[in-house]
This record gives C-alpha cells, sequence and structure tokens, in this order.
C-alpha cells in the first residue's frame, strides 16, 4: 500500500486529466484527489472543487487528506494568457505560490511544477536549444514559467522543498483536448481528419516546434517524480524532448495514413509566438540524469492517435 497521497490542481486540464490516471494507476484510486476550479461531469474517481488562488481552501485539502506530493497543473497557457497579459500573471504566479507556501508548511514532500519550452525566446540556438540557454520569453505565460523555474529552486534551496520541473514541448494525445496553447494545432489536425474535415493550421507549414505524445510525458512525468532525489541535479526545470515537426510533416504524415486529407495555412497572432520558440530540445541532462528516453516519433505517434481517435 502507498503511504503517499496525491493531489492533482488542474486535474480537468489537457495533461491533468490524463495524469490523474496514470498517478491513480500508481498510487491507487483512493490516494489521488483530483481538483480543480470546474466540475468534472461523469468522473468516478475522488475529486473536489479547488481555487488554485484560493489558498486556505488548497491548505485545508493538504490537510484533510494528509497529501504527501502536489501536482500543480492549473496555468493559463502561451496563446490564451495574451488576451489578458495581467490577469495571466496573478493566475500563474499567484497560482504557484499558493502550492508553494501551503506545501512549506503542511510538510508536503513533493511538488511537481510543470514549466514548458515557452521559456526560451530571442538569442537562443533554434536547434537542440541547450539546458542552459539564455530565458528571454516573449509571452506572459512564458514569463511565469521562467519565474516559476527560479522560485522552485529557491523553494528547494531555502526550504527544502522537493519540487521538480519539466519544460514540456507541445503535448499531443487524444485523451483529452488542449486549450489556448500555440501548440494546440498538433492535436486539433488529428481531429480533423478524422472527421474527414479540410484543415485550415493557424501556424504556417514551415514552422517546426518540439512536441512530445502523451504518453510519454505522462511516463516522463512519473520518472521523474519517482527519480532518487540525489539524481535530479536540475532544480530548475530539465528540457524534455520527444520529437520535432512543422505543419507540413504532421500533415504529410497523416496523408499517408488519410489519403485525401486536406491542409492550408493561415497564420495569425500564435505564429509570432511559435517563431520565438525553440525548433528542437536538447534534452540531455534529464537522459543523463535519471534516464528519460523517448519512445514516440511522429510515425509511431500519428498511427496510435489515428488508431485511437477513429475508435
Ligand atoms: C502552449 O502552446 O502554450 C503549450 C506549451 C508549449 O507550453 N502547449
Amino acid at each position: 500500500m502507498s503511504k503517499d497521497k496525491i493531489l492533482v490542481i488542474g486535474a480537468n486540464g489537457q495533461i491533468g486529466s490524463v495524469l490523474t490516471e496514470a498517478l491513480r494507476k500508481e498510487f491507487g484510486d483512493a490516494n489521488v484527489i483530483a481538483t480543480d476550479i470546474r466540475a468534472r461531469e461523469g468522473y468516478d474517481g475522488q475529486f473536489e472543487l479547488l481555487n488554485v488562488l484560493d489558498r486556505p481552501a488548497i491548505a485545508s485539502t493538504v490537510n484533510r487528506h494528509g497529501i504527501t506530493q502536489v501536482y500543480h497543473l492549473a496555468a493559463i497557457l502561451s496563446a490564451k494568457g495574451e488576451q489578458n497579459p495581467l490577469q495571466t500573471w496573478d493566475i500563474n504566479m499567484g497560482g504557484l505560490f499558493n502550492v508553494f507556501e501551503v506545501a512549506r508548511e503542511t510538510g508536503v514532500q513533493k511538488v511537481f511544477f510543470p514549466s514548458s519550452i515557452a521559456v526560451f525566446g530571442a538569442d537562443i540556438p533554434k536547434q537542440m536549444t541547450p539546458q542552459n540557454a539564455v530565458l528571454k520569453p516573449t509571452t506572459v505565460y512564458g514569463m511565469s514559467k521562467a519565474s516559476g523555474e527560479l522560485w522552485s529552486q529557491y523553494y528547494f534551496q531555502k526550504f527544502g522543498l522537493d519540487v521538480r520541473s519539466l519544460r514540456y514541448p507541445g503535448v499531443i494525445g487524444w485523451q483529452s483536448q488542449p486549450g489556448g496553447g500555440t501548440t494546440d494545432y498538433a492535436v486539433e489536425i488529428y481531429h480533423y481528419a478524422v472527421r474527414g474535415e479540410d484543415y485550415t493550421c493557424f501556424l504556417s507549414e514551415n514552422t517546426a516546434l518540439p512536441m512530445i505524445y502523451m504518453d510519454d510525458a505522462i511516463r516522463a512525468t512519473l520518472e521523474l517524480m519517482d527519480a532518487d532525489a540525489s539524481k535530479i541535479g536540475e532544480r530548475t526545470s530539465y528540457n524534455l524532448a520527444g520529437m520535432s515537426f512543422s505543419p507540413s510533416e504532421i500533415a504529410a504524415a497523416i496523408q499517408a495514413q488519410v489519403p485525401g486529407f486536406s491542409v492550408s495555412y493561415q497564420p495569425d497572432f500564435r505564429q509570432a509566438i511559435a517563431e520565438s520558440w525553440p525548433a528542437s530540445i536538447d534534452d540531455r541532462a534529464a537522459r543523463n540524469d535519471w534516464g528519460w528516453q523517448p519512445k514516440y516519433n511522429l510515425e509511431n505517434m500519428t498511427k496510435d492517435m489515428l488508431f485511437h481517435l477513429k475508435k
């Protein structure tokens, strides 16, 4: 029987919903409390409403359940965040401070904080962007993640809180829909293909971005959190790579399975965000420190996505 009690904040989101199921498998249904600001219809696990900006409510949930690990996934993403920059900052940073402060005060042992490739901006090598490249994010989301990385390290060094973090690339999965991100097109495109509809992409055809399949993203998260603390050499956040492709390359991969699928390109404001990000990521620190190894590339991901979405 696991002695750990897990709290997932933002459990209805694209990653949160899939991660919650994986955590329930690892720790047992009774030991994983899913929370979100909105109700979750038809969910049969333990679920509670929780606003990440309500610190007393987080403290009460942690104390009531004897929580030992928190996965804090609630945040406004890159594209949506630009519609209301100050509110995005308040939610992303306010939520993070509430989680860190409650964890510190209540004796929570481990916290997972998702960072993003959005921490990168100007003055980086676009190909194989290194772990320690300069961070000059252009979006408020990216600024909040870059700051959050430093605060993660601060809480670890100052208070001994075992915060661990990954810089997620765009995450692609059949289980859930993303919302408000710049990489969302890479999920949408599969849904259009399976419905037999033409797709208009909001990025231009040759803009390559780092991406990862959901199965790999979830496994990376669990492996990082399960690793012995002595292996975690990077206390800001780890670069994490799965694959890298442009809209025209994913379109071709789908067309190989769905002949006749048609894609056109109408770049909007998200194009500038995408252009500020790396094209591919050097994740050797994660590989060397705790053995990270992705399993999915564009081809086997496309087969799996289409198989599940057709079902
Ligand atoms: C976004 O597009 O904003 C996110 C991310 C890369 O962090 N998917």
